[in-house]
């Protein structure tokens, strides 16, 4: 991590512990022993929002969210490699990659213990490459992404101790056929610029969360599993997410977050047949996989009363601390999510 991020991070760090009190310290204790339901009719907001969370019977939310992820530069391991160093061995090489979504969630609490969950991305991907013969060339892929269904199981614990079961499915909505023009022609995609996996993906996960007036902080797991294999012959490697985090109430009005979370993700399995591995890195199935330590800082504002109540605005950047990928592949620059999302 570089020394400016390191800064930035301790000065979030220590706007969270010395920032403004949004209530007497005195009241915290009480909350220790108020449940979730309770805190919750309190502060109207809750602030649990870095994660898997869970709402009320009858409850709705809807959530819209754009993320950018631009990726630039080619690793392999834990070291960069200059494109000049990619194309000794290619014919082409990536040197940047900028994945844009906008997702649309909708949850609903069916029981106090149970929420269900719609996820629909639509993805915008652009990719630059530079040949060995010194020209240079773009492709792009847009459309609907894999929409997930998902269901959200609260087990209480004590007070405001929760554990969250989440288990679901990823449809296979995306596509896996996407072409785009290129010096050899129009040709296939390669893999990461593909809208879905093509398969079905079980997706599981646990959560653990606690809770006072101006603090929430947890833990997760989760994992994503492909059923199978696509109808190009392929399945794109499984996914684990790991994450520890804290949030801080500042103002009646306002949250900061912060995260550190590991992604894990396999290489593909099979290969798809449209692609030449010889060619370029992104069409070899076994330069796929890494592993990657992100920061993630975020700040949220709530509005408490009044007739937009309930709705919450997020701004969040993820910087990513370590990347160690089987490359060359293209590495994480930042990601940057905006959102909105309300509850009625
Ligand atoms: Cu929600």
């Amino acid at each position: 991590m570089s020394y400016r991020r390191a800064v930035f991070l301790c000065a979030c760090l220590g706007l969270m512990l010395t920032g403004p009190q949004a209530h007497a310290q005195d009241d915290e204790n009480d909350f220790l022993d108020m449940s979730l339901q309770s805190l919750m009719e309190v502060e109207g907001m809750p602030i649990d929002v870095l994660t898997t969370h869970i709402h009320p019977k009858g409850e709705w939310m809807i959530r819209y969210q754009f993320m950018t992820m631009p990726m630039e530069g080619n690793r392999v391991g834990a070291d960069s490699v200059s494109t000049e160093n990619v194309l000794q061995g290619y014919k082409v090489s990536p040197t940047r990659m900028t994945m844009q979504m906008h997702m649309v969630d909708v949850m609903y609490g069916w029981t106090d213990d149970l929420t269900l969950m719609v996820m629909m991305p639509f993805v915008q991907s652009s990719m630059d490459h530079v040949t060995r013969g010194g020209s240079s060339f773009t492709t792009d892929a847009s459309g609907l992404g894999d929409v997930s269904l998902m269901a959200h199981y609260n087990m209480a614990l004590h007070g405001p101790h929760r554990v969250v079961f989440l288990g679901g499915l990823s449809m296979p909505t995306g596509s896996i056929d996407a072409v785009d023009d290129t010096p050899a022609g129009e040709q296939s995609l390669p893999y990461p610029m593909q809208l879905g996996s093509g398969t079905l993906d079980l997706k599981q996960g646990i959560s653990y969360i606690g809770q006072t007036r101006n603090w929430a902080w947890g833990a997760d797991a989760k994992g994503t599993f492909r059923l199978g294999e696509n109808s190009q012959q392929y399945s794109l490697g499984n996914r684990f997410h790991s994450s520890v985090w804290a949030t801080r109430r500042l103002y009646s009005w306002s949250a900061l977050s912060l995260q550190l979370a590991s992604e894990r993700w396999g290489d593909v399995a099979g290969a798809d047949p449209r692609l030449n591995p010889a060619m370029v890195p992104t069409a070899d199935p076994d330069l796929r996989g890494g592993w990657r330590l992100d920061t993630r800082v975020e700040l949220s504002f709530f509005i408490p009363s009044g007739s937009f109540q309930n709705q919450r605005f997020f701004i969040d950047a993820v910087l990513p601390a370590y990347q160690n990928l089987h490359g060359p592949q293209l590495e994480s620059s930042h990601v940057v999510h905006l959102g909105w999302e309300w509850r009625f």
